[in-house]
């Protein structure tokens, strides 16, 4: 692992990276997962890598839906894995979410190392290894455990891939993403979309639990029925552009208005001349 100083201005990013790395290393994290966490990163650099204001209420809103529903499962692919083993086994045990490996480069191998590292950090029982192909897709992603993902109400799914989303969506359950891209289709299909890096989104639910736990079901419930998802994200879009728009400023000064083009000027000059004449004109026409 290579020796990141703590006074690099992207010290979190690239500790994100090595953790990314070493998850391929131990054999956690496909490959493509690596270019699935750069994609991420270009998107979190527009974010300014902190978690919007959108996101935060989204991440509310998420750990309320998980604290009501009967069967929550929490779904775990290799990135996941790499990146918040440790707070993921925290959110399934205030929510008694279960955890299931979930994959889309499937292989036997890599989902028992999931299962086990997921052990490691405190979990004791990880679905994942008896996964049949039950959800109608064309490929691995379909393999669910039947007690697990496949009976569950509400599906906490960070780093989704849209397919699978939308077939959980059609089969009436309830879906959380996490996804940094407030424009894929994942974010645009899951119920509850939070526009955020895993490594903060996860942690912010985990601290907002217990006051969600003071809350009666009611106050719950209310919570859940005034989010608006489509508006969250319009909320997210909104907060990007404007940091975007700071930034711009910071690096190349404030717009300035354009200068008028002098022909134009020039034009309604005469123009205004013309119409004074005229009328001066029409007021001699009148004392005649
Ligand atoms: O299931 P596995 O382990 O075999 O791996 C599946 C991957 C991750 C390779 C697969 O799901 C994939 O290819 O993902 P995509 O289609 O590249 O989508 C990943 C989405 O997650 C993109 O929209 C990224 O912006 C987003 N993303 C990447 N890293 C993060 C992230 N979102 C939140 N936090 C991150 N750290």
């Amino acid at each position: 692992m290579t020796e990141i100083p703590k006074s690099h201005p992207r010290y979190e990013s690239l500790m994100t990276r090595e953790k990314i790395t070493e998850g391929v290393e131990k054999g956690l994290t496909s490959r493509q997962g690596l270019i699935a966490q750069g994609r991420g990163e270009a998107f979190d650099y527009l974010i300014g890598e902190r978690t919007l204001e959108s996101a935060h209420y989204a991440q509310a809103v998420a750990a309320a839906l998980l604290l009501l529903a009967k069967k929550p499962v929490i779904s775990v692919n290799g990135n996941a894995a790499a990146l918040v083993p440790s707070e993921l086994v925290t959110l399934s045990q205030l929510t008694g979410a279960q955890l299931e490996v979930n994959l889309f480069h499937r292989t036997e191998e890599r989902v028992q190392k999931i299962a086990e590292e997921l052990k490691k950090h405190g979990a004791d029982v990880v679905l994942g290894e008896n996964a049949e192909p039950l959800l109608p897709l064309d490929h691995d992603r379909s393999k669910v455990e039947r007690d697990g993902i496949y009976a569950a109400d509400v599906i906490f799914v960070p780093l989704e891939d849209g397919d699978r989303c939308e077939v959980l969506a059609n089969m009436k359950k309830l879906v959380i993403a996490v996804d940094l891209n407030p424009l894929s289709r994942t974010s645009q299909t899951a119920h509850i979309s939070i526009v955020d890096n895993l490594t903060r989104a996860v942690k912010n639910m985990i601290e907002l639990i217990p006051d969600l736990k003071n809350m009666s079901e009611d106050e719950l419930w209310g919570i859940i029925g005034a989010y608006d998802n489509p508006m969250t994200l319009i909320d997210a879009i909104e907060e990007i552009k404007e940091h975007l728009e700071q930034i711009q400023d910071e690096l190349f000064g404030p717009e300035e208005e354009p200068e008028p083009d002098p022909e134009v000027v020039a034009a309604m000059q005469k123009r205004s001349e013309i119409a004074r004449r005229v009328m001066m004109r029409g007021g001699d026409l009148m004392m005649e």
